[in-house]
């Protein structure tokens, strides 16, 4: 094939090379502009409630694993300086040191323990304690490629949500005999939380897997067609503008599938749900 290339051939894909790599810096300025707000050199801040432990627990994990890095390099780069071949000087055999193996293998062996124990109470905690009794539910259902929101309108509580009823005309399965569901009020790829208020969310997928991840709230939730997750919340510390990302590849626009995040305060958040018209009264409750 390298016979056949002519200069003009090469010249074209060096051209479509640089088309695409400009293309490539587009998008990618593009994604910059978007409202992500904090770092991405490091940990983006952490505005839930849960993020300090999961935080807490990475830093934990940075630490011991440096030390532990630093510490082997450093006995490697020792041991090949001082046993390097040198005329004259014999190789020496070892077939180790049993007491030496015992220690260094217990060590680790009780430190992953302690941090799986740490880490599971940390799930725990996260994932299996009933949410408070004043939580503002919100339903999230994934499609591709957008996030369908739902809140529950003045009388507080969101229409019932059944997976096997999820389908193209009602997006978040919604149980029409539920007359809790009549109030609600939808948007698309729009999400406002209260700060200090803790969201319980029902998350579910019209399609295929998507993901809720939201960096700042350090939460990752897959969400499998066919199920309704109704254990995720969280309680966001601070307000501020995030993405709400799928972190799932769920297709082509896989890269697109964004949602505006905004965490308000409190009257902030009730003066928004009452901009929103609800719906008029329909079976399908979109
Ligand atoms: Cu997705």
């Amino acid at each position: 094939m390298k016979l056949l290339e002519t200069p003009s051939m090469t010249r074209t894909s060096s051209l479509r090379g640089l088309a695409f790599l400009s293309a490539f810096a587009l998008t990618l300025a593009n994604a910059q502009a978007e409202i992500r707000e904090t770092s991405v050199w490091w940990l983006p801040r952490n505005v839930n409630m849960f993020g300090h432990d999961v935080d807490f627990l990475f830093y934990i994990i940075l630490f011991l694993t440096g030390v532990a890095f630093i510490g082997v390099f450093f006995a490697m780069i020792l041991f090949l300086i001082k046993y390097r071949y040198r005329p004259g000087v014999a190789a020496i055999h070892t077939h180790g040191n049993n007491a030496l193996e015992v220690v260094w293998t217990t060590i680790p062996a009780f430190i992953f323990l302690a941090l799986a124990i740490y880490g599971n109470e940390q799930w725990s905690k996260m994932r299996r304690q009933t949410p408070p009794a004043n939580a503002l539910p919100v339903a999230v259902v994934g499609e591709q490629f957008g996030w369908n929101v739902r809140y529950p309108g003045p009388d507080g509580k969101l229409g019932k949500m059944v997976a096997a009823k999820i389908s193209k005309e009602n997006p978040f399965g919604i149980d029409v005999a539920d007359p809790a569901g009549l109030d609600d009020f939808t948007t698309y790829n729009e999400l406002v939380f209260p700060v200090g208020r803790p969201v319980r969310l029902y998350l579910g997928s019209k399609d295929v897997i998507h993901a809720f991840y939201v960096p700042e709230f350090r939460l990752y939730q897959d969400m499998v067609p066919g199920r309704v997750y109704d254990f995720v919340w969280l309680k966001a510390e601070a307000t501020g503008n995030f993405q709400l990302a799928c972190n799932q590849l769920c297709g082509q626009g896989h890269y697109k599938m964004f949602g505006k995040l905004s965490v308000v305060p409190e009257l902030a958040y009730e003066a928004w749900a009452k901009s929103k018209t609800p719906p008029p009264v329909t079976m399908t409750g979109r």
